[in-house]
């Protein structure tokens, strides 16, 4: 169990490594210093000639030390520190402390407050990963830009109300399953609420979520749930519901780690038809880029890779166990147990990133033994049957039944999933929604993200959708967002002009690919809205942006 958890704290780990050279961008603090001084002015005339002077304040280093052994709504804080500015962060009181949220369970969060004088007046709340499990902080957030960190937010991050990463503590644990499915950030947010009225004596002026992956999740989550909540959410690369993804899960661990792993795919097979199908597909968008951006155009047949007679030769070849699991990664899926809203359906997983550096089939699915599986997705299918499905620890996925405990799964689902399409009331306050998911995501499929934002579609219809909600496709990217195409777009730059200036984005939005030293950029798409992806224009450097339209199908 160590060594598994090991695997899911490097899944949040390797986030933070992604993203470690992120920063180094300057400046990005005028607006909120041009924002800070208009409201200086304004409260300048607060206390005009003939009535008492204000109080001073005191600094806000003894403010910041002061919220020690506060309380701050449902929780306390433990600890309050501030950390000096650097090239890549403002000088910010760093607070942790924690929320007994029931006996069995206990949320520790995190905020961070920036100075005074450079605090935009927002808050950021942030989603967390995996099986949450662990304070995650708002590094996730730097995967938006560089120089997210200089702009003054203050931020708060939570653990789900969990301390370990493989859900082994919500065994028998309904409180702490609860808060990991869907009630812990309303309890942060009362608690980060309470802390920016403490030391600033006013509350934020605008809040917002960001998520990605299960935060991705939370994200669609507030917006279904507490849509008083937020003035703004982005949402990342959902894992709409564990119920859903997990049950595919199952079968392609089944498909792949039976019989001696016989259609289990090792790295040198995976590259194989990695390679063949980017050779296939990669020029159906015009640039042959490494990125397949017409995704619904590539219709690669993976059989023109068969060994002679279906058996397996060597790495040269695939044998028929091994094309059916290829087929079953490419092919929509229907539940053996239906899940929350009535859903049945579990799409295929991404295009273009299967050999990928980051990301690819050998991390995310297949592992690197064809008889110990050793996946991201096989361990969370496995947490997810011992500590919740069965509650019982000597479970396994290979020995487990698809289709047994339907009542079990239902429960589950209702409680973690994010597929309910109404958004109205989100959408009547004037809150705004960004989805984005990576087209070649082969943890989460990206179709999770597809078949939401049609459901929304379907249920407000598309022109109330396109006032308040904007999704995102991304081509060549994975989960994380690295791989071959353009993953870091300004979330939350784009948000805010939305819900602060009413300028709903346009088309001349940008995605970026970072260079290995995470700064510099090397590569940029238009950011198109789903249906829609980047063709080449057929002239012009295929590294930008400018070269590209954004196309139908
Ligand atoms: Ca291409």
């Amino acid at each position: 169990m160590t060594r598994n958890r090991s695997i899911a704290l490097a899944l949040s780990c390797s986030l933070a490594a992604l993203v470690a050279g992120c920063g180094g961008g300057s400046g990005g603090g005028g607006d909120a210093a041009a924002l800070a001084a208009a409201i200086a002015a304004a409260n300048a005339g607060v206390n005009g000639p003939g009535s008492a002077p204000p109080a001073p304040r005191a600094a806000f280093k003894e403010r910041c030390s002061g919220l020690v052994g506060k309380a701050v709504g449902p929780g306390s804080i433990a600890t309050a520190e501030v950390m000096a500015a650097s090239a890549t962060t403002l000088q910010t009181c760093q607070v942790r402390g924690a929320i007994v949220s029931s006996p069995t369970s206990t949320i520790n969060f995190r905020i961070d407050l920036p100075e005074d004088s450079v605090w935009n007046q927002r808050l950021v709340q942030i989603g967390g990963g995996g099986y949450d499990g662990v304070v995650v902080g708002p590094d996730l957030v730097m995967l938006a830009n560089g120089d997210v960190y200089k702009r003054g937010y203050a931020w708060v991050s939570a653990d789900g109300g969990v301390q370990v990463p493989d859900l082994s503590s919500t065994l028998n644990n309904p409180s702490a399953f609860d808060n990991f499915a869907f009630a812990y950030h309303p309890q942060v947010l009362k608690a980060a609420g309470a802390a920016i009225q403490s030391i600033y004596g006013k509350p934020a002026a605008r809040t917002y979520f960001y998520g990605m992956s299960t935060g991705g999740r939370e994200a669609l989550l507030q917006a279904q749930r507490y849509p008083q909540s937020y003035d703004g959410i982005v949402a990342g690369e959902p894992v709409v519901d564990y119920s859903n993804v997990i049950q595919r899960g199952i079968a392609l661990a089944k498909l792949a780690f039976s019989n001696n792993g016989a259609g289990w795919l090792s790295p040198a097979k995976i590259k194989l038809f990695g390679d063949a199908q980017m050779a296939a597909c990669d020029g159906l968008d015009g640039a042959v880029d490494g990125v397949i951006s017409h995704v619904s155009a590539c219709r690669f047949d993976v059989r023109t890779l068969r060994c002679p007679g279906g058996a397996d030769s060597g790495d040269s070849c695939l044998s028929d166990p091994q094309i059916a699991s290829v087929d079953f990664m490419r092919s929509d899926f229907t539940l053996p147990v239906p899940v929350a809203n009535g859903i049945t359906r579990a799409p295929a997983w991404g295009v273009g990133g299967e050999a990928a550096a980051a990301g690819n089939w050998t991390i995310a699915q297949f592992g690197a033994s064809p008889t110990a599986p050793a996946s991201q997705l096989y361990f969370f299918s496995d947490w997810w049957l011992k500590y919740q499905v069965t509650s019982n620890v000597n479970t396994t996925v290979l020995g487990y039944t698809p289709g047994a405990d339907p009542a079990r799964w239902l429960e589950l689902s209702e409680k973690v999933n994010a597929t309910n399409p109404d958004l109205s009331a989100f959408a009547g306050r004037g809150a705004k929604l960004l989805l984005w998911a990576g087209a070649s995501d082969n943890l989460v499929p990206p179709g999770y993200a597809t078949d939401y934002y049609q459901s929304v579609v379907g249920k407000l219809g598309q022109e109330t959708t396109d006032s308040f909600m904007r999704f995102y496709m991304l081509p060549g990217v994975v989960h994380g967002p690295g791989g071959p195409g353009a993953g870091i777009v300004d979330n939350l730059a784009i948000l805010e002009n939305w819900v602060e200036k009413g300028k709903a984005p346009d088309d001349s939005l940008t995605a970026a690919r970072l260079a290995a030293d995470g700064k510099t950029v090397e590569m940029t798409r238009p950011l198109c809205r789903y249906p829609t992806w980047p063709k080449y224009r057929g002239t012009g450097d295929k590294n930008l942006a400018a070269s590209f339209s954004c196309a139908y199908d």
